[in-house]
């Protein structure tokens, strides 16, 4: 039911429990429909406590009955909770309640999936299990029985007792609830252990369904690697004798880090050679990594109130970036993390959706798991580090873990161990946390007599409720370059503080080539008046890794935007350019291939709308074959010679040089399908042994309009495996041409295998449509109203998986006025369905403005 105009909540409005939990017992009785859940929690007034209200949080629960201290009560029951009047001192609340797992169907609180019992707690699903305080501040000791006909019954901490039809488990660590979780089945696991530096015994299992054994192996081996990493780098033993992760299906986000029972979208952690591509690969080990992070940064210290979700998500993003960069190539990871980081949070950044890294309000907060809070996030962190330097963070890591341990923390805290192991004032550097919006740094440069001058200045667009920004803290990593290559000055960090603030470097012999913001320093757009050829130097010359590859990425794109806006040929600087880092192999292929990436259509679309141009997606389209057909064509020799050098003909192994290898000769694939009409494409297809090979054969097949018996092949081959038919329905929607990818996305919601209860399959789906924008903003308007339409029929099941999807439509008012209205229309169309949830009221009501 729809709630009644949905308030909401503020940062400023904090005020602490009023009622603390010392421990609580749960029972749960398992039905499908039917589950009764037995709660007896000990409360003691909080001596912090500013009120003695006793509120409970509860929603969709059938209330059987309640006692205080055995006594039965007729509590006040709401929506949204129970309420009673308590004794002033410690007492102990029962209650027993019904709910009914089968028809849960958004996901969250306890669940069914394919006949398996599971939970999703983060951030407020707790309050659909019991009555209970759901606030991430009330930490307590957690003890379960869970009684069933499943044989497997899985709850987080340690198992203290089982027998036939019911199992024990006690978590000895305090918990705020949203880390509760529960899971029952027919489950098999992959075991293994893993024994810490101090000498605990850990067993570790990946518990999936039968038939699934096989898939888990990697996984595994991504979370010892991680549990070592914690200890090496961060000095972070595992705290418990068991460590659990469970494969779901039927999942909205990637996982979850539950105490002792990491709970996982089976997409995030099942992988066999024959069904995963590298990047599946990559994904697995750094999401694996992620959850076991968080049993530190996260679980031991967790957050306040959910305005404080960066605390963990920032901090435990930054962690699992350090882990594959230390355990693959630190640049190739640079270079992924700002590409995502620019497509993903820098558009969310310039449109209605922005918000702070540390938002002050929210009406429904899984609205606010973003690429701002998860991402930018995470760059808080690296320019923090880079601020104080590596002792320093370490030292304030330290003190983080051991003041902070057991604690529900703040921003706050997190910046007073920076400020009292430094001595540094951070509150200029705060602003970063909340001020939203992306800094533009603007510089310009000057050269007298050996003195060379950067004149920087910085300017935050205004976004909603903050008009004027104050300057903030930027770290800007420069090195100079003399005009015949060499590094004249290495990296140095320079510290903006000011609006405007100029930085001078003597005694230069000649005018050098500054490199800026290498390593992407800060999270800001560079405004910088560049030539082709000084961006082609840098291609072939700085030494940090990343700039080098910004200026390949910049070459490409000035010379797209030309193309768009004043006719011109693709250029020829660009392309004798790539056909040089191509051909070097001194250079690792994986940075190779990210070089012969292109800028993505969202990312020229945004391009042109800032230098004053209306955005028309299909030119964009157009402009981006027209100068692959030309890349094809200029480097199709080099592109030869890269695909039969980098084969790779040892077993499959998803490491760091198979990995760059294959991609590299991918993208020469990719190159060649354009010129041969996809005749080397299908020989791979036909050969391939592992998914990396025979979804980039298919891909440049269909690209090459050469698709269609593969297309059949693989799902015959397929139809089994519902991860892999995801990338069926993926691909054929973004290979297709714009003018019919909305067509052929709108057939394949009508296929058998089409299901809106999946959210893996919905986004392969419609979110492939959306992450091809030249067909979801096609004319015909096909697009917005297939999206519109699914968005209105998924919403009554899972909210929040439609709240997520509606931001596909976050970048409209760059778009032309018809465009504009088409959108409008669908937004308010969506806007004006009746019993709209509050998730996707926030959400649309945010983007229409
Ligand atoms: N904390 C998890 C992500 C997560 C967040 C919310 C969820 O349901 C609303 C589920 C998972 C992580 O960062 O991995
Ligand atoms: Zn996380």
């Amino acid at each position: 039911m729809k709630d009644a105009a949905p308030q909401p909540v503020y940062l400023e409005d904090y005020t602490p429990p009023a009622y603390l939990v010392d421990a609580v017992h749960l029972t749960f009785r398992l039905a499908p429909n039917t589950t009764r859940v037995l709660s007896r929690i000990e409360f003691r007034p909080n001596p912090d406590a500013t009120s003695r209200d006793f509120f409970l949080h509860g929603e969709a629960l059938t209330l059987i009955s309640a006692r205080i201290n055995g006594a039965e009560i007729i509590p006040e029951v709401t929506p949204q909770g129970l309420s009673a009047i308590v004794p002033d001192a410690p007492f102990t609340f029962e209650a027993e309640v019904e709910i009914n797992p089968e028809g849960n169907t958004a996901l969250e609180g306890l669940y069914m999936s394919n006949g398996m019992y599971c939970t999703q707690c983060e951030a407020e699903g707790f309050r659909k299990i019991t009555y209970y305080p759901d606030r991430p501040d009330v930490m307590s000791i957690f003890t379960v029985r869970i009684e069933g006909d499943t044989p497997v019954m899985l709850s987080n901490g340690n198992p203290t007792g089982s027998g036939a039809g019911w199992a024990e488990w006690h978590d000895p660590w305090p918990k705020p609830a949203y880390l509760f979780a529960l899971v029952a089945g027919d489950l098999v696991a992959h075991p293994d252990s893993f024994s810490t530096r101090s000498g605990r015994h850990v067993d570790l299992n990946i518990w999936v369904r039968p038939g699934d054994e096989d898939k888990c192996a990697f996984g595994m081996e991504a979370l010892k690697k991680s549990m070592a990493w914690d200890e090496e780098v961060y000095g972070r033993e595992y705290d418990l004798d068991l460590f659990n992760i469970v494969a779901v299906d039927d999942f909205n986000m990637g996982a979850m880090e539950n105490k002792g029972l990491n709970i996982f979208n089976s997409s995030c952690v099942l992988s066999t050679a024959e069904t995963a591509t590298d990047a599946n690969f990559e994904r697995i080990e750094a999401i694996v990594a992620h959850e076991y992070f968080h049993n530190w940064t996260g679980n031991r210290i967790t957050c306040r109130d959910w305005f404080q979700l960066c605390l963990k998500e920032g901090l435990t993003v930054y962690r699992d970036s350090q882990f594959t960069a230390d355990l693959r190539s630190a640049p190739v990871k640079r270079i992924s993390d700002v590409i995502a980081l620019r497509a993903r949070q820098f558009r969310e950044d310039n449109g209605p959706l922005a918000h702070p890294v540390r938002p002050e309000s929210f009406i429904e907060i899984n609205n606010f798991y973003t690429a701002t809070v998860y991402e930018k996030g995470a760059e808080l962190i690296g320019m923090l580090k880079r601020l104080v330097g590596d002792a320093a963070y370490k030292e304030a890591l330290d003190l983080y873990f051991t003041r902070h341990d057991g604690q529900a923390c703040t921003i706050e805290d997190w910046l007073q161990v920076f400020e009292d192991v430094t001595g540094r004032d951070l509150s200029q550097f705060k602003r970063w946390y909340s001020d939203a919006g992306t800094p533009r740094l603007h510089v310009s440069e000057e050269f007298n007599n050996g003195r060379y001058t950067l004149h920087f200045e910085q300017k935050t667009p205004p976004t909603l409720g903050q008009e004027d920004k104050q300057p903030r803290l930027i770290p800007i990593a420069v090195g100079l370059l003399s005009p015949n290559g060499d590094e004249v000055q290495p990296t140095q960090v320079l510290e903006m503080t000011e609006a405007r603030q100029s930085f001078s470097f003597d005694g230069l012999a000649t005018r050098p080539i500054p490199s800026i913001l290498r390593d992407f320093s800060a999270p800001v757009i560079l405004e910088r008046e560049s030539s082709n050829a000084e961006r082609a130097f840098l291609l072939a010359h700085d030494t940090d890794p990343f700039n080098k590859w910004e200026a390949g990425r910049a070459l490409a794109r000035a010379g797209l935007l030309a193309m768009m806006t004043e006719g011109a040929a693709p250029d020829a600087a660009y392309l004798d350019a790539i056909a040089r880092v191509a051909r070097d192999d001194t250079l690792d292929p994986a940075f190779r291939a990210l070089a012969l990436g292109l800028p993505s259509e969202d990312d020229l679309a945004q391009a042109l709308f800032d230098a004053g141009h209306i955005p028309d997606p299909q030119a964009i389209w157009d402009a981006l074959e027209t100068l692959r057909d030309t890349r094809a064509e200029a480097l199709e020799s080099i592109a030869q010679d890269l695909y039969s050098r980098y084969q790779v003909t040892a077993p499959y192994r998803p490491d760091p040089d198979q990995t760059g290898a294959r991609a590299l000769a991918n993208a020469a694939l990719a190159m060649l399908s354009r010129r041969d009409g996809g005749t080397r494409a299908q020989a791979q297809y036909d050969a391939a042994d592992n998914m990396t090979q025979q979804l980039a054969a298919w891909s440049c097949l269909l690209q090459a309009g050469a698709g269609a018996a593969a297309t059949e092949a693989f799902y015959t081959q397929w139809k089994h495996d519902r991860l892999v038919i995801d990338k069926w329905f993926t691909l054929q929607i973004v290979q297709t041409a714009p003018d019919r990818a909305a067509e052929v996305a709108e057939t394949l919601t009508r296929h058998p295998d089409f299901t809106l209860r999946n959210p893996n399959r919905f986004r392969a789906t419609l979110g492939a449509l959306t992450m091809s924008p030249a067909g979801f903003h096609h004319a015909s308007g096909r697009g917005y109203r297939l999206l519109a339409d699914m968005l209105i029929r998924l919403d009554p099941l899972n909210p929040q998986t439609t709240a997520r999807m509606c931001s596909a439509f976050e970048t409209w008012r760059r778009y032309d006025p018809v465009r504009q209205g088409m959108i409008a229309a669908e937004l308010d169309r969506i806007l004006a369905t009746p019993n709209l949830s509050r998730d996707t009221t926030e959400m649309v009501g945010r983007i229409r403005g």
